[in-house]
């Protein structure tokens, strides 16, 4: 198992605070933060070795005024890259954002500026995405005489449908404020974006572990299977979440009175 001291990164810096708060952030804002093989191979080591680490919750944000523009066309284009090169290219981006969405980590998506193309895909394998108020989301893969290939067929659809993710790929239009979250691009739009997701990743971390990773995986799963399958899947793993010892002592407290109320200004 790798421990997060072991980790070789270039393009990405990781750290992890007191609280077991990671934050993951793109690191390479002369280029725009634009994702190229290296920095998707670093993605997939750190949400590798993250859920296995004791982290918590981790905060996906971005150095410089964008959070990312996406595939690196330069590399790309200076690559020269064959069919099949491209494809494993791909499944290196799916194994990245599959270990994002289904490692059991909470992922917190601080947007801001670009989140386009690629950038958008990576920011659809978060679990929460908070947006700045420069923020906007686009697919411009028509005009660049590309297709997407980093799960957008699947994430991008699913959180705002396949009608208006044909229209952002053929019109190239992009959407921003209130429409963003009114979509369903991103669930929150802030003035400070940074805080807001820090104050949700605290919240996430006092949630017993075990809640967290079905919250943050077997959704994702569930969504994958039948109905009929998904359900029997939530049953099993609601007999293993719901009965844990760390949620005892909580219900318990509901019990006797003494826990928190779920009412809008507790
Ligand atoms: C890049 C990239 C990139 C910037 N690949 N190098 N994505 C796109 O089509 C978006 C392409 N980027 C842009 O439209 C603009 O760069 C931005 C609107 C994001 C930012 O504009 P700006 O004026 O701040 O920066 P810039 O001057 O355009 O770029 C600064 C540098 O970043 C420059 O490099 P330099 O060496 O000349 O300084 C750019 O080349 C570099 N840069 N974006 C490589 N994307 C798995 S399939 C997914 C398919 C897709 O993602 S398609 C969408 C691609």
């Amino acid at each position: 198992m790798r421990r997060i001291e072991d980790l070789e990164l270039k393009n990405i810096l990781l750290k992890v605070d007191g609280d077991g708060i990671a934050s993951v952030t793109l690191n390479r804002p002369d280029k725009r933060n634009a994702l190229d093989i290296a920095t998707i191979e670093e993605l997939v080591d750190i949400f590798t070795t993250l859920p296995r680490a004791g982290v918590k919750a981790a905060i996906l944000r971005a150095n410089g005024d964008h959070f990312s523009a996406g595939l690196d066309l330069v590399e790309h284009h200076r690559e020269n890259r064959s069919a099949s090169d491209f494809m494993h290219v791909c499944l290196r981006w799916h194994e990245a954002f599959n270990k994002m969405e289904y490692g059991g980590v909470p992922v917190i998506a601080v947007l801001k500026g670009a989140v386009v193309g690629g950038g958008l895909e990576l920011a659809s394998a978060a679990h929460i995405r908070v947006a700045g108020p420069d923020t906007y989301f686009g697919l411009p893969e028509g005009q660049r005489g590309l297709f997407t290939g980093g799960g957008a067929t699947i994430r991008v659809a699913d959180l705002i449908g396949k009608a208006r993710m044909i229209d952002m790929m053929l019109s190239g239009r992009l959407y921003r404020g209130q429409e963003a979250v009114d979509v369903g691009l991103c669930q929150y739009l802030v003035e400070d974006a940074e805080a807001k997701a820090w104050e949700i990743a605290r919240n996430a971390a006092q949630n017993p572990p075990l809640s967290n990773f079905a919250i943050c995986s077997a959704i994702s799963h569930m969504q994958n299977m039948s109905a009929l399958d998904a359900a029997y899947a939530e049953a099993v793993v609601a007999g293993v979440v719901n009965t844990q010892d760390a949620a005892k002592a909580r219900l318990e407290a509901f019990a006797k009175g003494t826990a928190n109320k779920i009412k809008p200004d507790a």
